[in-house]
């Protein structure tokens, strides 16, 4: 009997153990966008999905149509201590053949603030995401002290307060009685955002990266995803918003620090997709190459294609997109990064053998196109009139003026399977420092005088201004 129960505890542990490393998963699913998304913060890969034909949609709009602009997504943070040596933190698919389950750098849970460690039971607490709509709060504030109501778990649950080692202020809530602690008997509840929201938190150092290989920063992430319901506002009906609050918990002061936003986008049919930037908005995105997308296949978006825009709405230091770049689905020098040093590399704007991108063509100096100078954003299309990405000098060859402009397009690519990488950096994150960053993904449609990408513009502004008074 004793072995029995010893043999199940141990069986226990091992199916505890094991379940960490595969992220939460929920999704946000507001408005016309029901996305996947991952306790990690990482990938938007649907786990759900056991039918390899008929893959679940990563990231659905319109809702229920079974079609998809986003694959993958991932955070990645990369910076110097003060010996130069590099910490990194970054995913693509997470497919490190010698690590069952794939490669990982980042896991659900906070840090502690004594020294950046996770214990395994504090990682399993936190292995999930907290998700509540306003009408929950409103009815949670309306009714909390009422024996009848039935408090949903994620208002009981919300993890405001850290405990022992781990920071005592975590999931930001509304003190109604101003006690400074969470107590939802009270009438204390989550402060969320929008009109859906998901809460969870992350960090990249509970075991050694198996993605990037790169030397764990300490970071732990608290991220806040959110919509609103707006069926009478095109823009917000199509947007999700994101904020991040990056935490350095280690004992390092780091510089030249670069996160990105790495994509995979799948405009539905994956094939034929082209991609952009829009640097006076601090936007970046894909679109479909071609005005019909993909081969009648039921998750193709057919005559009604979208552009899926990422826009960076706030940054450290008011930075702003700094750089973008796409690379491409190969082992070359302008192909997937495999190393720490080779995404920190990407992250400056630089090809994995250290070449700077140099602005025409597909960026690489010496290939078709190319004409220099230096830049720091591939295909801004007509979106930089003052010269922002290659300080100050006109490029070469009379781009940017009399409608020559650089775009995936004009520099004669084929449509084809797309990533790309938004930039924000170079930026100091001292130990016990915290960072944020505000990011809105915007699915821009056609309408009957104007091509989504035509519309791409109208919609961005509307969602900053949006944000931009959320914020007053
Ligand atoms: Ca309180
Ligand atoms: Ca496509
Ligand atoms: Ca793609």
């Amino acid at each position: 009997m004793k072995k029995k129960i010893l043999l199940c505890l141990g069986i226990c542990a091992l199916a505890m153990a094991s379940m960490a490393q595969v992220p939460p998963i929920s999704h946000i699913d507001a408005n016309n966008v029901r996305g996947t998304v991952l306790g990690d913060g990482t990938v938007f890969l649907n786990y759900q999905s056991d039918d390899d034909i008929n893959p679940c949609p990563s990231w659905e709009v319109p809702m229920g149509s079974g079609k998809s602009t986003v694959f993958q997504k991932s955070l990645w943070i990369g910076g110097l201590d003060a010996t130069d040596q590099l910490y990194l933190a970054a995913m693509r698919y997470g497919q490190t053949a010698s690590v069952q389950g794939g490669g990982q750098d980042y896991w659900s849970g906070p840090l502690s603030t004594a020294d950046a460690t996770l214990d395994l039971m504090t990682a399993l607490k936190f292995h999930r995401i907290w998700s509540l709509t306003r009408a929950e709060i409103e009815q949670f504030k309306a009714n909390y002290n009422n024996a009848a109501y039935q408090i949903p778990e994620d208002i009981l649950t919300w993890p405001a307060h850290g405990e022992g080692d781990y920071a005592q202020d975590l999931a930001p809530f509304v003190d109604v009685n101003g006690d400074g602690r969470y107590t939802p008997a009270d009438g204390d509840y989550p402060d969320i955002k929008g009109d859906h929201c998901l809460f969870f938190i992350f960090n990249d150092n509970y075991k050694a990266h198996t993605e990037s290989n790169g030397l764990p920063l300490g970071v732990e992430v608290h991220a806040m995803v959110y919509a609103f319901e707006a069926p009478n506002d095109e823009a917000l009906d199509n947007t999700v918003f994101t904020h991040y609050k990056m935490i350095n918990r280690s004992s390092r002061d780091y510089h030249d620090v670069y996160l990105g936003l790495w994509y995979d986008w799948d405009i539905g049919y994956a094939q034929d997709d082209y991609v952009g930037c829009d640097v006076r908005r601090n936007s970046f995105y894909a679109y479909n190459g071609y005005e019909i997308d993909g081969n009648g296949e039921p998750s193709s978006y057919g005559d009604n294609c979208p552009a899926q825009v990422t826009t960076i709405l706030s940054t450290p230091e008011n930075l702003g997109m700094t750089g973008f770049m796409y690379h491409n689905n190969d082992a070359s020098v302008t192909g997937d990064p495999r190393e720490a040093e080779e995404y920190y590399l990407l992250l400056r704007g630089c090809w994995k053998d250290g070449v700077h991108m140099q602005y025409g063509g597909n960026a690489y100096p010496g290939t078709p196109g190319c004409v220099g100078p230096e830049c720091n954003y591939m295909y801004p299309g007509d979106s930089d009139p003052d010269n922002i990405g290659t300080n100050g000098i006109a490029p070469n060859e009379g781009y940017n003026t009399n409608g020559k402009y650089w775009t995936d397009e004009e520099a004669g690519n084929e449509p084809f399977d797309r990533r790309g990488l938004g930039m924000v950096g170079p930026f100091v994150f001292p130990a016990g420092s915290v960072k944020e960053l505000d990011l809105a993904e915007i699915t821009v449609w056609k309408n009957s005088s104007a091509s989504a990408m035509e519309r791409r513009g109208e919609f961005i502004d509307q969602i900053i201004s949006f944000f931009n008074n959320l914020k007053k």
